[in-house]
């Protein structure tokens, strides 16, 4: 197996043997097939639009069949091999469809890929397609790694666009992109520079993607305040609600409402308690239970309740508590129950089956809610603050969390910000201090929970906001980036970033290993682009 998609990825540099995400080479196998037959399926759909037609089950397959391709999303054998038939189904019909209105197919070896009959032979496709994939590349390395970019940033940036589209937010000009991506992504004429615009086109368009999921979530379910959230647990039934999806969480809220069950947000889910339409609905959304998504092993496994994981990031699951927890939505694992948003009793079955919290226990509150909205309902206070030089500085320390040791960096950097500074936050990078007293400044809260990693709209809009009020660039700002990446949403969220002109970012633990040395070289020189070094080091730097 090849995969480098992630942060985790062995020895910093590939998993071959096996997924240090626990993803196992026939998965792997399977997902590069299907990424192979939505190639295909790309080349037919861009045809078929072409013509006039209707390709919005294959627009919203292609964003979904991505995610499913994410680090730690889905790991059945047998799903990947349903969602590569119905890749082929659905490519067959749109040609029957063209051909309908008096068409000639375009042909070409990619659109008229059949898969195997045998699991056994379409894994070893898979394999064999890999192979093609590097070997195709390997007389440029540099080459090489801006594919593998474009192609896992086109990952993240279909993973919002699935959020966007389960809350009915659709673009055309989004969908055409991917297939177009997609349908050329073996395209041997395309130059170093061609690879490069591309992806900063991916940048642009996951604007696009994460601008329709803002709308998505602000239209249904209102603009997050400021809210505070308990940490402990009452006494009683109890489910827990993980991942990203705020439509996945509403329907469990909905099923339960009038129950006695009580219903915790673990990891991503913590800036759902800030929205209008959720938290005035569901008074039984009760807390927050647990950190980031590395940390789900044994905070599941304590969990006396059903779990429900609604999107990345899965991790495989423990046998002692496997039966407790099922899957929603592109996440799949092995021996666990999918279920579909439109019937989630399953789960409440399995929480009024099980023990409950027994006590009760107070851990505190966190504050989130400080989506743009309400950031920017206090511009005025904000501006004069900096103007004043009560203010110096924002940070933004933000992205995802991992298991590796140099992530304490963030934490150690967010105690060390001078007191006169303001931290912006998002993601689940955020459990490593979130549960910090920085105080205030003036009354504005020195810690800003912007919200989840799928937010980074916000933060562009803040930033892009303060920098009008102050008739500068975003680069002329007080503000300094620092990022931690995980998977291919922080990749897609880094390529937007970049395309908006944004320099200095610093981003850690580590630098991407899909990364060449010559674009880490043309990344520092044209962006200043630069790797995490130590709190002291980059405080003092941001700060001179
Ligand atoms: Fe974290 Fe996982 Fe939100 Fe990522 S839960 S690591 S960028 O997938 O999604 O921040
Ligand atoms: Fe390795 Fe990450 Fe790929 Fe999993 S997703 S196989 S950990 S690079």
């Amino acid at each position: 197996m090849f995969c480098n998609q992630c942060e985790q990825t062995t020895r910093g540099d590939v998993c071959h043997q096996w997924g240090a995400c626990g993803k196992s080479p026939e998965v792997d196998a399977l997902q590069d097939l299907l990424v192979h037959c939505l190639r295909g399926l790309s080349q037919i759909a861009l045809q078929a639009k072409s013509l006039g037609i209707n390709t919005r089950d294959t627009d919203e397959f292609t964003c979904e069949m991505l995610f499913s391709t994410l680090t730690n999303v889905n790991f059945t054998t047998s799903d990947f091999i349903a969602f590569v038939n119905r890749a082929i189904a659905l490519r067959d019909s749109l040609k029957l469809k063209i051909q309908a209105l008096g068409n000639k197919v375009v042909v070409s070896n990619i659109n008229t890929f059949q898969p195997a009959s045998s699991l056994t032979d379409q894994i070893q496709q898979g394999k064999d397609l890999e192979f093609e994939f590097i070997s195709q590349s390997a007389n440029n390395v540099d080459i090489f790694s801006l594919k593998l970019t474009v192609l896992y940033g086109l990952k993240g940036l279909a993973a919002y666009a699935f959020h966007a589209l389960e809350l009915n937010q659709h673009d055309e000009g989004l969908y055409t992109f991917c297939h177009e991506v997609l349908a050329d992504l073996d395209n041997q004429d395309k130059t170093l520079q061609d690879w490069l615009n591309l992806a900063l086109k991916i940048g642009e368009i996951n604007l696009t993607a994460m601008q329709l999921l803002d709308a998505g979530n602000t239209e249904t379910f209102g603009h997050p305040t400021p809210t505070p959230v308990k940490l402990g647990h009452i006494k009683g039934k109890a489910i827990l609600v993980s991942g990203h999806d705020l439509l996945a969480l509403k329907a469990i809220l909905e099923a339960t409402a009038g129950t006695e069950i009580k219903v915790y947000t673990h990891g991503e889910l913590l800036p759902a308690h800030g929205y209008p339409k959720l938290k005035q609905q569901y008074p039984h959304l009760y807390g927050h239970y647990g950190t980031a998504w590395q940390n789900q092993t044994h905070e599941f496994e304590k969990f006396p309740g059903a779990i429900a994981m609604t999107t990345n990031c899965l991790v495989p699951p423990h046998e002692t508590y496997k039966n407790k927890v099922f899957t929603l939505g592109p996440v799949g694992y092995p021996g666990l129950q999918h279920l579909s948003i439109s019937d989630v009793s399953p789960i409440i079955n399995k929480a009024l089956e099980l023990p409950g919290f027994t006590d009760e226990e107070n851990k505190g509150i966190v504050t989130t809610g400080f989506a743009r909205n309400a950031v920017l309902g206090v511009a005025d206070t904000v501006i004069d603050a900096v103007k004043s030089g009560d203010i110096k500085h924002f940070f933004l320390v933000g992205g995802c969390d991992g298991a590796k040791p140099g992530r304490n960096y963030y934490s150690e950097l967010v105690e060390q910000v001078p007191n006169d500074c303001i931290v912006l936050t998002l993601g689940c990078g955020k459990f490593r201090f979130f549960d910090k007293q920085l105080g205030d400044i003036g009354g504005i809260p020195r810690l800003l929970d912007v919200g989840q990693c799928n937010d980074a709209y916000s933060v562009i809009q803040i930033a892009v906001a303060l920098a009008n009020a102050f008739e500068v660039g975003v680069n002329e700002l007080p503000l300094s980036m620092i990022i931690s990446w995980y998977e291919q949403k922080a990749i897609a969220v880094l390529l937007t970033l970049l395309y908006l002109g944004i320099k200095n970012i610093r981003i850690g633990p580590t630098l991407p290993a899909f990364l060449s040395a010559n674009l880490v070289k043309l990344l520092s020189e044209t962006y200043h682009l630069q790797l995490i070094t130590t709190p002291e080091k980059d405080l003092a730097e941001c700060l001179s």
